[in-house]
């Protein structure tokens, strides 16, 4: 082993002794010995032949030993046993700037921070600027950190990729040079996770274009520059290609690039069965061999005539994933997809009683402002202590609060009185029917136990479906897009029960969760589930989240129709057996 790799398994070493809480001076020997490594200027092999590494100031007995073995065979037992004493989730902390084993420690000892997720969880909450020795400025230089290191990662959450695209897209377009330009690739579809942004550009002068994108503000690297076409990497990570077609082409390179490939696939095999050639290029009609007839390219002024050129109804973006739109669009029988003004409120909604950072009356507020005619709160429950969850006590107050508000006339928003009542290991709930028949509506959710096994997790989930109380499950899946998978379920079982009981599963509609996932939807609200779209909001902006939720939830083919938040306050107390005022 190297002098280098040696310095990192010394430094290392201290931190995972700091972690543990040693003592302090054999956690000083492996730092200072790391720096003095560092700066010795004669060759460590040799030192260490000429048997003179014990006499370097700086280097004790103990430390001489160990390093000698590194050198010699790049293994040590010590570390090994000290890292299989150490959770793995917890070393990771250390590639999160600013931290080292003592913070490391703090925040596993005083939060239970064990990962980098739990750690983002830990911030977002603000309980680690309330930690002695860390303070709001800490705090937010850790969640940056957390962000600069994901930025390398492969794939962005399209919440992200869509702040990228209103930076860049309104000055690409802007550009004298530039006919039109789009962003389209899994972005335009809304895919929930996008792997690069593809602009496409219309006009036929592209070279300042490709200057003007290659030398943005922002970029850390180009990857490709071409003549129509370049490559860049954003500062945050993210990548982004830009190409330039001539303005007649731009309908068919917007929706080539658009994507997906399945749904390119299935748009080609219509062309050709209708004797035409589909590419990114244009359509026309396919050579005929022994014809000196020529005929011209199809034109399109909209991607609209690129559809109605094969005999198909405009398919939204949303729906081009090769799960039967263009069949769909054959016979004219598209869904009119769910739009965003078509919410009126929503269900699922944390405050300052639990883990929210806004008050009750806050919220209230902002589903005025927001113009919802209801606004449903359903902070968490007991068992979710590491969240605030209320006590029955804690709770009925909340629901008397509520009661009192609406009737005083404050807001316009009609309140409902939930809660978001933790399904516990075995399906049994967090309070008692006494407690339950007390409220409007009951969200049942996991929130810990996510790794049961697949049979155990779906008795689980269908027994808190059973329970007459229960309104609607919230994110089913406990997936956290990029950083948790999904729990193991057999969902189509899980919608059964749903069905049967004639309960609602939550789209819900955090960028980081859009849980239950929208390939499940299409084919779930055919059955008749209804879906209800609910930001899990612990702030006021967190209702922005709903836009999230309805492009997750047009990606799963619903309508308005399919959702129950898009309907009106009378139908909404009908449903929850609530009587309607006069
Ligand atoms: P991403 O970037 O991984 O989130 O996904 P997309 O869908 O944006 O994929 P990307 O960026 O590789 O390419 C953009 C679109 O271009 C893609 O959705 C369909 C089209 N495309 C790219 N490569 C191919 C291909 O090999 N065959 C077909 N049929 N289409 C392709
Ligand atoms: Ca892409
Ligand atoms: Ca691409
Ligand atoms: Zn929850």
């Amino acid at each position: 082993m190297d002098k280098k790799d040696i310095i990192e398994v010394l430094e290392r070493i201290g931190t995972m002794l700091e972690i543990k809480g040693e003592n302090p001076f054999k956690i000083r020997a492996y730092f200072s010995g790391a720096r003095t490594l560092q700066t010795m200027e004669e060759d460590l092999g040799e030192v260490i032949n000429s048997g003179k590494l014990g006499e370097v100031p700086g280097i004790g007995k103990a430390l001489t030993e160990k390093i000698e073995t590194l050198h010699a065979t790049g293994e040590l037992e010590f570390y090994d046993i000290l890292v299989a004493s150490v959770p793995a989730g917890l070393m990771d902390l250390l590639e999160v700037p600013g931290l080292g084993g003592k913070k490391i420690k703090a925040l596993h000892e005083q939060l239970g921070v064990d990962s980098i997720e739990s750690l983002t969880l830990a911030c977002n909450e603000g309980k680690v600027a309330e930690l002695k020795g860390f303070g709001e400025k800490t705090q937010e230089k850790i969640l940056s950190g957390i962000k600069n290191r994901e930025a390398y990662a492969a794939r962005h959450l399209w919440w992200d990729a869509r702040k990228v695209v209103e930076r860049i897209l309104p000055d690409l377009q802007s550009l004298p040079e530039v006919d039109r330009a789009e962003a389209a690739g899994s972005f335009r579809r809304g895919m929930e996770t996008v792997g690069d942004l593809d602009f496409i550009v219309a006009s036929s002068n592209p070279s300042p274009i490709m200057d003007w994108f290659t030398t943005m503000e922002g970029i850390s690297e180009v990857t490709a520059h071409g003549d129509t076409k370049s490559s860049i990497r954003l500062e945050g990570g993210m990548q982004a290609d830009l190409r330039v077609v001539p303005p007649e082409q731009f309908y068919f390179a917007l929706h080539h690039f658009t994507g997906s490939k399945d749904h390119n696939v299935r748009m080609r095999q219509k062309a050709l069965s209708l004797g035409l050639s589909l590419s990114e290029w244009g359509l026309r009609p396919e050579e005929e061999k022994d014809s000196s007839r020529k005929v011209g390219p199809i034109e399109a002024h909209s991607e609209e005539d690129v559809f109605s050129a094969l005999g198909l109804t405009f398919v939204p973006p949303a729906l081009r994933e090769g799960m039967g739109e263009v069949e769909a669009a054959e016979r004219g029988e598209l869904p009119e997809l769910l739009q965003y003004e078509d919410l009126r409120g929503c269900f699922h909604n944390h405050t300052t009683a639990s883990d929210g950072r806004n008050t009750l009356e806050e919220m209230a507020e902002e589903a005025d402002r927001r113009g919802w005619e209801y606004l449903g709160i359903a902070d968490h429950s007991k068992s979710s202590f590491q969240a605030n969850g209320l006590d029955e006590e804690r709770l009925l107050k909340q629901v008397q609060a509520i009661k009192e508000l609406n009737a005083s006339g404050r807001y316009s928003a009609r309140l409902f009185a939930g809660s978001e009542v933790d399904i516990l290991s075995g399906g049994r709930l967090d309070f008692e029917n006494e407690l339950l028949e007390q409220l409007d509506y009951v969200v049942a959710s996991v929130h810990n136990g996510l790794t049961q096994d697949e049979d155990t997790m779906t008795q689980r989930l269908i027994r808190a479906i059973e329970h007459p109380r229960v309104t609607m499950l919230g994110h089913l899946s406990g997936r956290l897009l990029l950083r948790r998978e999904a729990s193991k379920m057999k969902v189509q079982k899980v919608i059964d029960a749903a069905l049967a009981n004639g309960k609602m599963l939550e789209l819900n509609a955090n960028p980081m969760r859009l849980d239950m996932d929208w390939r499940h939807w299409k084919r779930a609200a055919e059955r008749g589930l209804l879906c209800c779209i609910n930001p899990d909001a612990h702030a006021l902006h967190h209702f922005d989240y709903q836009l999230a939720g309805v492009h997750a939830a047009r990606k799963g083919w619903l309508g308005r129709e399919n959702v129950f938040n898009t309907r009106s306050l009378s139908e909404v107390l009908n449903h929850l057996g609530l009587p309607v005022p006069a």
